[in-house]
């Protein structure tokens, strides 16, 4: 299980749609979504392994400085794979055709977080999500031939 984050600089630059876009592309599976709007205190213990480092109040400062989009994905190898299709910390030295090389600005403002671990991808969606609001479902039930669209003549 993957926590993808779009950071208030993604949501600026309306490109939520085009990083959900992508994942389903790849075939992982939406298992929940939200737009939050945190305080600090309600956001500061979700980054509490980067407390002390210099770039924590920065990084606290910028995630709530605007609407985040909240999501929890599940797929083959989703978390690796997930943080490839984001790229490096600085968009700088991301590879080409990652969000972050594509959207991102620098080492605060890059766009997207993504789970690093399975450990922190269980920990950080119930960071978000109650296991309740997880939904489960089958995708490959809405690809039978009984749910394709009409074939116009
Ligand atoms: P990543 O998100 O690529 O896994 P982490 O876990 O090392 O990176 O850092 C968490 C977040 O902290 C980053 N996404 C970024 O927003 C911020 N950050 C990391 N390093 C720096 C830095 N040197 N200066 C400013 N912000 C940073």
């Amino acid at each position: 299980m993957s926590c993808v984050i779009v950071k208030p600089d993604g949501v600026g630059k309306s490109v939520v749609g085009k990083i959900i876009d992508r994942l389903e592309g790849e075939g992982f599976r939406l298992l929940a979504a939200r737009m939050i709007r945190p305080t600090v205190e309600q956001f500061s213990d979700f980054y509490a392994e980067h407390r002390g480092k210099p770039f924590y109040d920065g990084l606290l400062k910028f995630m709530t400085s605007g609407p985040l989009v909240v999501t929890a994905w599940d797929g083959e190898n989703v978390i690796p794979r997930v943080r490839a299709l984001i790229g490096s910390t600085n968009p700088k030295e991301a590879m080409l055709g990652t969000f972050r090389a594509q959207w991102g600005t620098d080492n605060r403002r890059n766009l997207v977080h993504a789970s690093d671990s399975a450990v922190s991808g269980r920990r950080e969606t119930a960071f978000f999500f109650t296991a309740d609001e997880l939904a489960s479902y089958d995708p490959s039930r809405w690809s039978r031939p009984e749910f394709a669209p009409p074939v116009l003549v």
